[in-house]
């Protein structure tokens, strides 16, 4: 719930109020540095993780910079190749996680350039990059990540914009139109949790799954994988994300009447390959809960359960879809009588 207010503050925390532009130090003292980078490499661990696969889509979507993602606890010990041309920006909620402390350190020795996108200022991986942009979340009570995950993409996000603009991949008319929408982000944020009472009800039929699947293409593949996170973090269901095209190579065999599966099926991306990805879905008799664009009456038609998300640009979707899927692992835990701020077996700062 804390959502819409931290989104805003991290986006306001970012703009030169008086001119409307992206302003954030990190990124304008240093843009030679993105904009001649062979590669950009973004690290991090768990929910941190799937916000820089967000990021890898908007990068290379907006701003043309080719992008790698990669745990940074594999990273760390793979012998990666690392240039002095090379750009690695580690994603990280509490700035005190030991696997990507240590690829940073790695990625510092082989001469890149390294960037921080923490939330707590003075962390140790603030401390350790070169520059960095904060997140504007505020603390994170929970162990699970919530408002990091979406501040964490409002950030990176304006970064791609900026570098987009910089590197001329949008005019100045493209760059004020894409600001002019994210600041409707965060009451759409609101729009989207008005949805609880019904997301309850919803969390009351799948409470006692066993596993459960949760299918995305696009921006909305990451948002997939956070949302089966968030189930197996704080309820302890199975649950799996995967590219809803990936699903006939493989997890298909898995639905049957028994499988929840949660489909992001917003209008702007991929909509009518992710219609028939439910269609495929319903032949086979598995339970579809889908997240839908306002107004949507295609999915209504074919879904157990629809739960509806404003409009917005497809790259920005993600920070409206991923809020219920948040709140229905947070009623399933409640429900299944799970202490939500305090998982068992995880700890808020992964320091070994
Ligand atoms: C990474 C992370 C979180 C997860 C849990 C354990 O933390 O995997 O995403 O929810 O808190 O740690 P961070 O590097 O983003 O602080």
């Amino acid at each position: 719930y804390e959502q819409p207010r931290a989104i805003k503050d991290t986006y306001r925390g970012r703009l030169l109020a008086d001119q409307g532009l992206v302003k954030m130090s990190g990124i304008e003292q240093n843009m030679e540095k993105f904009i001649n980078a062979n590669r950009i490499i973004i690290v991090a661990c768990g929910t941190s993780w799937h916000a820089g696969l967000v990021a890898e889509y908007i990068f290379e979507d907006l701003a043309r910079i080719p992008v790698e993602v990669e745990y940074a606890s594999e990273f760390r010990y793979r012998n990666p190749v690392i240039t002095d041309k090379d750009v690695l920006i580690a994603i990280s909620q509490s700035g005190e996680t030991a696997d990507t402390l240590a690829a940073i350190k790695l990625a510092k020795e082989k001469g890149a350039f390294v960037f921080g996108v923490c939330n707590v200022v003075g962390s140790s991986i603030a401390r350790e990059t070169d520059a960095g942009a904060y997140t504007h979340a505020g603390p994170e009570i929970g162990v699970a990540s919530t408002k990091a995950f979406t501040t964490q993409i409002t950030v990176l996000t304006l970064m791609a914009l900026r570098l987009a603009k910089a590197k001329g991949e949008f005019s100045e008319t493209k760059y004020r139109e894409y600001l002019t929408e994210l600041e409707t982000i965060p009451s759409k944020v609101e729009k989207s949790l008005e949805s609880n009472a019904l997301i309850e009800i919803i969390a009351d039929v799948y409470k006692d799954s066993t596993n459960c699947l949760y299918l995305g293409r696009g921006y909305n593949f990451p948002v997939a994988l956070e949302g089966a996170l968030k189930l197996k973090e704080i309820s302890y269901i199975h649950a799996e994300g995967y590219p809803a095209a990936e699903m006939k190579h493989g997890p298909i065999a898995l639905i049957d009447e028994h499988m929840p599966v949660f489909v992001i099926a917003t209008k702007k991306g991929h909509y009518e390959k992710v219609v028939s990805n439910i269609q495929e879905i319903k032949s086979r008799k598995g339970k579809i809960i889908a997240i839908v664009t306002e107004g949507d009456e295609q999915v209504r038609d074919l879904a157990d359960h629809v739960i509806e998300v404003p409009e917005t640009l497809e790259s920005l979707t993600p920070l409206l879809t991923t809020i219920p899927l948040q709140l229905l692992s947070y009623h399933i835990a409640v429900m299944r009588g799970c202490n939500v701020d305090q998982p068992r077996n995880l700890a808020k700062s992964v320091t070994v």
